[in-house]
């Protein structure tokens, strides 16, 4: 029989690419995809597969038991795969209560809404996954050496990270306590099309392109262990054919980069495109090198140092590997968001531009 899969905020920057990933590589499986479409979640970002016959989009959020029930009961889903949060750790010191509800009370709805078709009555757990996506942030920070582990005692220190540690442990309690078939993959930071403005990447390509400032945090001497979006997808590709249950996966791009040294590449990207191609020039005009536009504003709340990941287990026991080159996986994002300026500048308007007021406003 076809497989069944419900994947969750596939409409945001991960999940859908996920999605598309998985209906090329599975095209008999048929699809759902959940999702609230929050500011952050965009139909145009799964663009043609909507009208795939074996795709279907449901809008609702994670933490709605009563659709949650009725899709399980109505779908009989034997694959969960699970994005759906709120992602930004900046919107999580400004205002963390939804990061608990969807990330801790809809995670807790579908691993409920999973046990309760699988687990009880005629149900079973032949066949069956729940795959719950989870990062790198639950463990805190690290010092200038070492890596984190999949033994790695959780030290979350945001109100985003320690909500998916919650999440997290839900998950592993689930699989303990019920025998629920799960497996949670803690990745480090994506880049790639279609991430949403507020990160780091795409908020610096939109400003040098568009001349403004570009607001580095605190000394941009933080690290953060850099993964191609489509790298993290085959990973987890991976993890539902090859995974163990009840299992961790670390999932990391052995590649750490400083703050101020990516938003350096991205100018450095962003004035060669532009010197190169004289409409792009008259686009975006910019006279001098966007390094200039550098500009160290306050510090975030409790922001961690440094993390690493490694990604040791999941390359030897399921074989996948990152493989896209910083540069190169950066040249294709920055083109990306040339090409695809429409996209860019209907998702900063309205509540986005509050929002980048309030976070960047008084800084
Ligand atoms: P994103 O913010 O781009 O997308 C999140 C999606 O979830 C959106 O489509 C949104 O509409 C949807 N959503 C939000 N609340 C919902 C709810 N209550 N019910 C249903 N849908 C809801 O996030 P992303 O960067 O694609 O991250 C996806 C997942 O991967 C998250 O769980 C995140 O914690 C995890 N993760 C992200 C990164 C990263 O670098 N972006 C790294 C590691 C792990
Ligand atoms: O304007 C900025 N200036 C700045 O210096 C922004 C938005 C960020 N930063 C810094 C903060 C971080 O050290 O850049 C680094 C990356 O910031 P984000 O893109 O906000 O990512 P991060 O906080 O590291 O979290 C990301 O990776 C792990 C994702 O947003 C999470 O969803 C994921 O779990």
């Amino acid at each position: 029989m076809a497989e069944n899969i419900l994947i969750t905020g596939g409409a945001g920057f991960i999940g859908s690419n996920f999605t598309r990933r998985i209906l090329k590589n599975r095209p008999e499986a048929r699809v759902t995809v959940l999702d609230k479409l929050t500011y952050a979640g965009n139909l145009s970002n799964l663009g043609d597969l909507m009208k795939k016959p074996n795709f279907d989009f449901e809008k609702g959020g994670i933490e709605n038991a009563p659709l949650v029930e009725r899709l399980f009961t109505e779908r009989d889903f034997d694959t969960v795969v699970n994005f759906a949060a709120e992602s930004h750790v900046d919107r999580s010191i400004l205002g963390p209560k939804v990061f608990l509800e969807t990330n801790i009370m809809g995670t807790f709805t579908l691993l409920e809404a999973a046990r309760g078709a699988w687990l009880s009555g005629s149900g079973s757990i032949e066949g069956k996954r729940f795959i719950h996506v989870s990062t790198d942030e639950v463990y805190g920070t690290l010092g200038e050496t070492g890596y984190f582990t999949e033994d790695t005692p959780y030290r979350p220190n945001s109100p985003y990270s320690a909500s998916k540690a919650a999440s997290d442990h839900l998950v592993r309690a689930y699989y303990h306590t019920y025998g629920l078939p799960v497996i949670t993959t803690n990745c480090s930071n994506n880049y790639g099309p279609y991430q949403f403005p507020e990160k780091l990447i795409p908020l610096m390509i939109i400003n040098a392109l568009k001349g403004e400032k570009l607001p580095v945090y605190g000394d941009g001497a933080n690290i953060r262990d850099w993964i191609y979006v489509s790298d993290h997808s085959a990973a987890i590709l991976a993890v539902m054919n090859k995974g163990q249950l009840g299992e961790v996966y670390n999932i990391g791009g052995r590649n750490e980069q400083k703050n101020v040294d990516i938003v350096k590449l991205i100018c450095e990207i962003v004035d060669k495109m532009t010197s190169e191609d004289p409409e792009l020039a008259r686009e975006y005009p910019f006279s001098g090198r966007r390094s200039e536009l550098i500009t160290f504003v306050a510090d975030r709340a409790g922001h961690d140092r440094r993390y690493a990941i490694d990604s040791t287990k999941i390359e030897r026991e399921l074989g996948w590997q990152a493989t896209t080159d910083f540069t190169h996986g950066m040249e294709k994002t920055v083109r990306w968001y040339i090409n695809n300026r429409p996209w860019w500048e209907a998702v900063i308007s309205g509540e986005y531009m509050k929002y980048y007021e309030e976070q960047y406003g008084k800084r």
